[in-house]
Order: structure tokens, then C-alpha cells, then sequence
């Protein structure tokens, strides 16, 4: 019995409906009958000959296996009529070509920007198709298809906004300029950058397509939940052959299959080459495509060949043809394309029936029969399919040629990179006294013009040899028929919506519970602290329904069960199973209104949520507040680009690094030991990071960040690490709210009577806890003074000092702006030694403002598997150090006797010989 992956795939898991017993019986007795007569391998025979019979009878229609032969998914007599003005969008096509080349030719003529022509000249058809018939603008009544367009093919995105007088001619002079007056364009899709123009950045590799993914499901949970109305809204993403290769852009692909994403499309440009050569030059990239997407449940449309080739097709009796396309690998096709008709003729048609087929063909027109991606009519039948298709997504996988029609550029390797044109000259012309510059200008204008004639543009020499850009007249038919086209879809795009409407805020009772601290001797975890915050929150009137709480496939360790039982796990079939634990408290409870995102062991699919989750007050005007909980290791420094990309979004939300710490998550050694994600955090410019040590500070700061950026309006996200360690946590002293904020505030004092030295003390996180230790130590053995402070946010401080900084810099005669870390520290007396969770570097921002005083201790180094205890010990951040480091700072004042320091050393059991912690 045949079955394919792909037939499972839209039936649920179970078998299609038989619909004839009978004969299925008589088939399945004539195999039996093969097997014990002929054995196995007569089977095997037969079973392969039945498909490839399906296969020449039915092309591309049934799929036997996972690959369907190598022709167009659909057939001729299912073509639609296409509905549009075809020379119009012919024209319209061309200009939008010439402009996008120009701009990239333009830009590199008296600067070296860079810039990509190759690209959109081999994706043109498949965008304008889009334009013109698909791709819906944001209306009153419709948020607008969300298209993730390909990170190299922007100028061809921004010659039609020209066209649709949406970009004037200074921005697209200044593309890659974009600090000169006016504006310029962004390299890419960058919606920091352009913020009403892109709506999702793409252009490193495989995020697109990962974010798009989760973009479509996240647009269901949105629907489930009630919160928009998400149904009629498409998510397109176009990707590149070669940017198949990021895991990425497959990773998650099982996903929408799965999820029978049939809101989502893909258009692989398959151009058969990525940036430095083929993508599969020895093999069929298209094939290989085919087949993970089908097996991954997907609806694959292939478009291989244009029209040109149909009637060839129909007249090959025999299947040679269908063969020969099958063997020739994507290398050869390449060289097909640059070598011409009669090589094509003698290479590819390379068997007198094969050559008997094109014999009334010319070399030229041989030269001429176009790839698929090429042909208006059959890139708009696939998409039309794909619109129309139910039960899963759909890929379409498009045949084209990497810079096509660029002269100097087409088909070559080096077309990725190409930023100008380049012709041959004739014998004549190559007049040997010219100058090379005198050389080049005759080169560029020679292949100006050639582009010019073979797209017929309505340019003179004159024109063309400047490189002028191209708009036609507001009331031209071109002109016309785009506004037309565009208004009957609803507008623009890609449009971004930059308006940001704020939501009533929470109502403090919601996190009063965290600032009453715990009872004594029944410690929480501000992991713990977290989970209880958010069931108080998740209940609150006005944004309960908005938080998106998403964890992959760590749940347990972060005690998060309970949360399963109350608010369910989002599942867009709901729960078809009872699950084991049906009816205790925590049950996995999973539902098509569930509130919890549950991504399984992702992390970057997780991300690609919190995106989705975070941006959603632009797309759809729904200001959902995702909380993305992980293990703090596999965060930035697992998925650092996909949280950049998430910046560049404009994302808002909060990332919730759980299990923080080198020290605190002691068991489970180097790879989950995080000592370092802040450091990382702080280099995302729109990123908050905060490292708090008890509940309060968490419910003080997840309050104020909810209030900024839901309410408030700041753009920007938050970064909290949360730890497993319990211990009692006191409640909130008067006075504290705005420190905890800003970055640092004075927790406890301590001043032994005659205290005749004193130390500042600065810890975060669980490691806060060390620096009280230290405290009750100096005073009770030592004599000497302290106030310990909770430094909950070194990147917050370090920015403030920064911004203070620079205005003092520029403005001399001003009054001088103080730091808010010196501030609080300035004026108090002695050394400041700063203990935390993670490297000294992180303190050590802070150290440029603080005269001098600040001694940083940290978890520099590789974690390992050991008690708590053991390794803080190790790291040297414990009490116990920060003792020795308070006095050895006194003594490097003249504070302290130096001998007197190297007694506390040996009482204090250190050991002052072993090697640096971050060497072993
Ligand atoms: C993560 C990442 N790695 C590398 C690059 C550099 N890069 C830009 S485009 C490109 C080749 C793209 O080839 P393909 O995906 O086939 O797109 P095409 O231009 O052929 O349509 C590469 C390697 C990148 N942008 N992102
Ligand atoms: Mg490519």
C-alpha cells in the first residue's frame, strides 16, 4: 500500500477513505500473490514501475514518494486565465526593474555602499505578481497580508514605491545613505530604520522564514483567544534556494505542516545559486525542497517552466524529455543558461529524439525558453493555488535565473555580488589610447542600454546613459493601472503601522503580592516569585488576556504546572487525549483557547513567538505582552540574532532568563551555567536587562516595564534573569520603587559601634544574598561599617552615565549632568567592591564613574557541575571573598594593615595560590 507522507499528513494520521474495498482487496491479493510467487524483489519491480506509470500518466498530480517528477505541479488545462493587463504589468515590471538597478549602479558610481541587483532581477515577476493580485494593504476593515520579503531583493521593493510615489528621487538616491538630509533607504528590511515602511526585518539568513511561521500560528492563537480577527490574513515569505541551507529555515517547518498552516506561503526563489556558486550544483535543489516539504506536510507547488516549453512537453510521447529534465543536474542548467541556443541545443536536446523535438526552433528562441519564475501566467496560477488551498501551507518552489537580464551579471557566480553591469566591447570600440575610466563609462553605457532594449524601455541614450530614474506620468496607463490595482487590494505594501495605542494600565493589586516578602523559613525562588506573579497578573482586568506566557519545553523546571491547569496550553485542534494527569493540579491541559505558548524544545521557534506576540500591537492593534521563559544560557547567546531581529522589529515583551547564574544553577555544569547573558543583553540597544534579588524588586519591575511599554508607549523590551535558589524574601522597604528602576538602590546598613571604616557593597541577583553575608562578617569580625545595595541593572546605569557623559561633553558650559550610579555612590565613603551571578566585566561598566573605588568580583570562567557553596567558593564571589576584597580595597587606601589582610586570607579559608578560576 501506498502511502505517502503527504496523504497522511492532510488526513490527520489516519488513512484516506477507502472508497473502494472491493478493489482494493483484488490489488492487494495480486501483491500478496507477487510476493509468494516472485518474491520480494519482483515486487519492488512492479511497485516501482506502478509509480512511475502514475507518474507519466498524472505529472506532478499524485505524489508516489516524496518527489513528483521535474515539471510544473499544475498542469496547462488547469492554468487559470490570467486576469491581468499583461503588457501593462509587463511595462510596469521593467520600470520597476530598470529603478532598482539603477539605484544599486547609482549608489556604488561615487561611494562603495554596496548593494544587490541580482537578486530582485531573478524575483521581479514573483513580486509584481504579488503586487498586482495579492499581497492585501492595511484597510479600516483588514490589518493587511504580512509579506517577509527577501532581505537582498529590498531595491526592487523600493524602485515600486517609487513608482507608487511613496519614496520620492532623493531617498533612492540615497539608498545606503541613510544619514543624509532627507533620508535615506535602509540596505534592508529594517523596521528600526523605516519604521512605517518594513514591518519584519529578514535579511539575516533563515529568520524570515522561522518568524513567518510563528507569525501565521501565532495569527490563529489570536483568532482562538478572541483577540483579533486573524482569518483572512496572509503570511507570505519569500526566501532564497541557497538560504534553505540555514537551519533556521527548514527547522521549523514540521511546525506549520503540523499545524496545517494554511494561512502561510513560501516562495522559494530558486535561481539554482547563492552567493558563491551553486546550490546544488551536483544535485536538484528544487527535488530536494520537494521532497522535506512534503514529507514536513506541506502543499508544494512546483513552477519550473515557462510557457514556451508546454507545447514541448505535449508532443513528448515518450517521456524523454520529463526524463532529461530529471537528469540534468542544477549545474549543468546553469551553464545552459550562459552559454547559448546552440549549446543548449547540442548538450541538453542531446538525443536525436530530444533533438528531433526542437528542430523548428531557432538557437535564439532555444536560448529563450524561460524558467518558470520568468512567466507571469504560471507564477500567478501557483499563487493562486496556494490562496485557494485548505489544510496546509503551501511552498511554492520557483524556478528562475540569478540576475536575470542583467547584463554581465545573468546566471554568472558572481552575479550575487555584482553592483554594476558589464558588457564585452566590440573589436571596434575597444579603442586601445581610450583611459580605463574613458573604458569603463562606454562599458556601463553599452550595458545601460542593453538593458534598456531588452526590457523596452522608454528611455533615450541619453537617459539610459546617466541611468536616470524612470516615472512615468501620474496619469499614464503604468501609473494608473498600479494605483488601480493596488486600491482594489487595499492599499500598500510593505506598510508598517507606526501607531502605537496604548492600554489601561494593570491595576497594582496585581503584584502586591510579591511586595509583602515570604514568611520567614518559607523561602521562594524569584523563579517561583515570577510564576505566582504572573497567575495574579494573567487575572488582571485590563491586560490578564494580553500576556502570552511561552516556554519551550521547560515548564517543570520553572514551576510552571499549575499555570497549565489554570490557563491551558494554546493547541489549534485542542486536546484530542486525556492526559495522564487528568484532574490534579497540574494537568497539561491543552486547548484551542489556551493562553500558554508551549514551543517544545525550540528555543528559536519560542523567539520567533515572542516576535510575533511582541509586535502584534503594530500588525493587528492587539498589544499582547508576551513573557518568554528559558534557560538563561540558551538565550542571547543561543538565538542573539533572532533577539537583534526582534529589536529591529520594534518588539516589546519581556525575556525571562530562568535558572540564571554560574553559580546557582549548580548542578548542571558548563553548558547551562550562565554567567555572561547580560553582557550580551546590554549590546541590544532596546533592551532593559535587570537583574533582580527578591520578589518585590521583580513585581516592581515587571509593574513599571508593563507601564512603559503598554502604557507609557516606549519602545523597547525587557531582559529579567530569574534564579532557582530559595531563601526568605523580605518585603519592600519604603522608598525603593524608583532605585529598583534606575538601577541600584541601598538595601540594609550596618554600622558597628566605633566603626572606624567603612565599605559600599553592591550584589545582584541571588548573589545579593553573599554581600549580606560579607556585611554581617566585616562588622561582627573586622569592625568595619557597610550598606549593602542591590544593583539591579547594570546596562540601565551604564546608559544613564553614558547619556550624562556625553551632554557634559557637548555642552561645556552647562551645568554638569550627574550619573544616577553616582548619585546614589558618590558621596558615601570607602571602597565599593561589587559581587554578582555573572563576569566582572558587568559591575565594571560602572567603574569609569566611581573615582576609582570600584573592585568587581564575577563569575569569570567556564561553570562546572558542584554545590552552590563549592562554586562560589571557586568563583571567588562568595561572603567570604567579598570580605577580603573590602579589606584588601582598605588597605589599598591605607586603611587597612596589609598583614592584617593576609590573616583574613587564611581565616577566612581562601586559598591565595590557586590559579585564575576562568583558566581551569
Ligand atoms: C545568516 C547569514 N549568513 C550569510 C549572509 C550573507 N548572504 C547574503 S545573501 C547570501 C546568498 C543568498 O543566496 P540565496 O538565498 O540563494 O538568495 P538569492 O540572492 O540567490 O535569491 C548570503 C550568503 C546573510 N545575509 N545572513
Ligand atoms: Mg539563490
Amino acid at each position: 500500500m501506498l502511502v505517502t507522507p503527504d496523504a497522511l499528513a492532510r488526513r490527520d494520521g489516519r488513512l484516506p477513505e477507502d472508497i473502494d474495498p472491493q478493489e482494493t482487496a483484488e490489488w492487494l491479493d495480486s501483491m500478496e500473490a507477487v510476493i509468494r510467487h516472485g518474491g520480494a524483489d519482483r515486487a519492488q519491480f512492479l511497485l516501482g514501475s506502478l509509480i512511475a506509470q502514475v507518474a507519466k500518466s498524472a505529472p506532478g498530480r499524485m505524489s508516489v514518494g516524496v518527489t513528483t517528477p521535474y515539471v510544473n505541479t499544475i498542469p496547462v488545462e488547469e492554468q487559470p486565465d490570467f486576469p491581468g493587463d499583461r503588457a501593462l504589468e509587463r511595462r510596469i515590471k521593467s520600470i520597476v526593474r530598470w529603478n532598482a538597478m539603477a539605484m544599486v549602479v547609482k549608489a556604488n558610481k561615487t561611494t562603495n555602499v554596496g548593494g544587490h541587483i541580482a537578486t530582485f532581477a531573478s524575483a521581479a515577476t514573483l513580486y509584481e505578481i504579488g503586487q498586482n493580485h495579492f499581497f492585501r494593504g492595511r484597510t479600516e476593515a483588514h490589518p493587511g497580508d504580512v509579506v517577509f520579503y527577501q532581505g537582498h531583493a529590498s531595491p526592487g521593493m523600493y524602485s515600486r514605491a517609487f513608482l507608487e510615489g511613496r519614496l520620492d528621487e532623493g531617498r533612492l538616491n540615497n539608498f545606503r545613505q541613510e544619514l543624509q538630509p532627507g533620508g535615506g533607504l535602509s540596505s534592508y528590511p529594517h523596521p528600526w530604520l523605516m519604521p512605517d515602511f518594513w514591518q519584519y526585518p529578514t535579511v539575516s539568513m533563515g529568520l524570515g522564514p522561522i518568524m513567518s511561521i510563528y507569525h501565521a500560528r501565532f495569527n490563529r492563537y489570536l483568532r482562538d483567544r478572541g483577540l483579533a480577527r486573524t482569518d483572512d490574513v496572509r503570511i507570505w515569505a519569500y526566501l532564497g534556494d541557497g538560504e534553505c541551507d540555514e537551519p533556521e529555515s527548514l527547522g521549523a517547518i514540521g511546525q506549520a505542516g503540523r499545524e496545517k498552516l494554511d494561512n502561510l506561503t513560501w516562495v522559494i526563489n530558486c535561481n539554482l545559486q547563492r552567493l558563491d556558486g551553486p546550490v546544488r550544483g551536483n544535485g536538484k535543489i528544487i527535488q530536494e525542497l520537494e521532497g522535506i516539504f512534503r514529507g514536513a506536510g506541506w502543499n508544494v507547488i512546483k513552477v519550473i517552466w515557462g510557457s514556451d516549453w508546454d507545447p514541448l512537453l505535449k508532443a513528448d510521447h515518450t517521456g524523454a524529455l520529463q526524463r532529461r529534465m530529471m537528469e540534468v543536474v542544477d549545474g549543468e542548467y546553469q551553464e545552459y543558461i550562459i552559454k547559448g541556443g546552440a549549446f543548449i541545443r547540442e548538450y541538453f536536446f542531446n538525443t536525436p529524439e530530444l533533438k528531433a523535438l526542437v528542430e523548428h526552433l531557432t538557437d535564439d528562441q532555444l536560448a529563450n525558453l524561460k524558467r518558470g519564475g520568468h512567466d507571469p501566467r504560471k507564477v500567478y496560477a501557483a499563487y493562486k493555488a496556494a490562496t485557494e488551498h485548505d489544510g496546509q501551507p503551501t511552498v511554492i518552489l520557483v524556478k528562475t535565473v540569478k540576475g536575470y537580464g542583467i547584463p554581465g551579471a545573468e546566471g554568472m557566480n558572481t552575479a550575487h555580488q555584482a553592483k554594476k553591469l558589464t558588457v564585452k566591447l566590440e573589436a571596434g570600440e575597444n579603442d586601445l589610447t581610450m583611459t580605463q575610466a574613458d573604458k569603463d563609462k562606454k562599458i556601463l553605457a553599452t550595458a545601460l542600454k542593453l538593458f534598456r532594449d531588452r526590457f523596452a524601455l522608454p528611455l533615450t541614450d541619453k537617459q539610459c546613459e546617466s541611468g536616470a530614474f524612470y516615472r512615468p506620468a501620474d496619469d499614464s496607463p503604468e501609473i494608473r493601472y498600479l494605483h488601480d490595482r493596488r486600491r482594489v487590494l487595499g492599499g500598500f505594501n510593505p506598510t508598517r503601522n507606526n501607531v502605537f495605542t496604548p492600554c489601561a494600565p494593570p491595576d497594582p493589586k496585581a503584584f502586591e503580592r510579591l511586595l509583602g516578602g515570604t514568611q520567614a523559613g518559607k523561602g521562594q525562588s524569584t523563579t517561583l516569585g515570577w510564576v505566582t506573579l504572573m497567575q495574579q497578573v494573567m487575572k488582571d482586568p485590563n491586560v490578564g488576556k494580553l500576556i502570552v506566557p511561552i516556554v519551550p519545553d521547560e515548564g517543570q523546571t520553572f514551576g510552571m504546572p499549575p499555570m497549565y491547569k489554570s490557563f491551558g496550553i494554546y493547541s489549534t485542534v485542542g486536546q484530542g487525549y486525556n492526559p495522564v494527569d487528568k484532574g490534579s493540579l497540574t494537568e497539561y491541559r491543552e486547548s484551542t483557547t489556551g493562553q500558554i505558548l508551549q514551543e517544545g524544545i525550540n528555543e528559536a521557534g519560542a523567539m520567533a513567538s515572542f516576535v510575533a506576540a511582541g509586535t502584534a500591537y503594530s500588525t493587528h492593534g492587539v498589544n499582547t505582552i508576551p513573557f518568554y521563559i528559558y534557560y538563561s544560557m540558551f538565550g542571547f547567546q543561543r538565538v542573539g540574532d533572532l533577539i537583534w531581529a526582534a529589536a529591529d522589529s520594534r518588539c516589546r515583551g519581556f525575556l525571562m532568563g530562568a535558572t540564571a547564574g554560574r553559580t546557582t544553577l549548580n548542578g548542571e555544569g558548563l553548558q547551562h551555567e550562565d554567567g555572561h547573558s547580560h553582557l550580551m543583553a546590554m549590546t541590544v540597544p532596546t533592551c532593559r536587562a535587570y537583574d533582580p534579588a527578591f520578589g518585590f524588586e521583580l513585581a516592581v519591575i515587571v509593574e513599571d516595564g508593563i507601564n512603559a511599554m503598554y502604557v507609557r508607549g516606549e519602545e523597547c523590551f525587557y531582559y529579567l534573569t530569574v534564579y532557582n535558589e530559595s531563601y526568605d524574601m523580605p518585603a519592600m522597604p519604603e522608598g525603593v520603587r524608583d532605585g529598583i528602576i534606575k538601577g541600584l538602590y541601598p538595601f540594609k546598613t550596618v554600622r558597628p559601634d566605633g566603626a572606624k571604616h567603612e565599605v559600599q557593597l553592591l550584589g545582584s541577583g541571588v548573589i545579593l544574598n553573599e554581600a549580606l553575608r560579607a556585611q554581617a562578617i566585616l562588622a561582627e569580625k573586622y569592625g568595619v561599617a557597610s550598606t549593602v545595595y542591590s544593583a539591579t541593572s547594570y546596562t540601565v546605569l551604564k546608559r544613564d552615565a553614558l547619556a550624562c557623559e556625553r551632554f557634559n561633553r557637548l555642552h561645556p558650559d552647562q551645568p554638569r549632568r550627574e550619573p544616577y550610579v553616582r548619585q546614589v555612590l558618590a558621596k558615601t565613603n570607602g571602597p565599593i567592591v561589587a559581587t554578582s551571578d555573572y563576569m566582572r566585566a558587568l559591575p565594571e561598566l560602572v567603574g569609569p564613574y566611581l573615582d576609582g573605588r570600584l573592585l568587581a568580583l564575577g563569575a569569570d570562567g567556564f561553570g562546572r557541575s558542584e554545590t552552590r557553596k563549592a562554586l562560589r567558593r571557586f568563583f571567588e564571589i562568595d561572603a567570604e571573598n567579598v570580605v577580603v576584597a573590602a579589606l584588601t580595597a582598605l588597605a589599598n587606601r591605607g586603611e587597612w594593615d596589609r598583614a592584617a589582610v593576609a590573616q583574613a586570607i587564611a581565616d577566612m579559608g581562601l586559598n591565595a595560590d590557586r590559579p585564575d578560576p576562568w583558566t581551569v
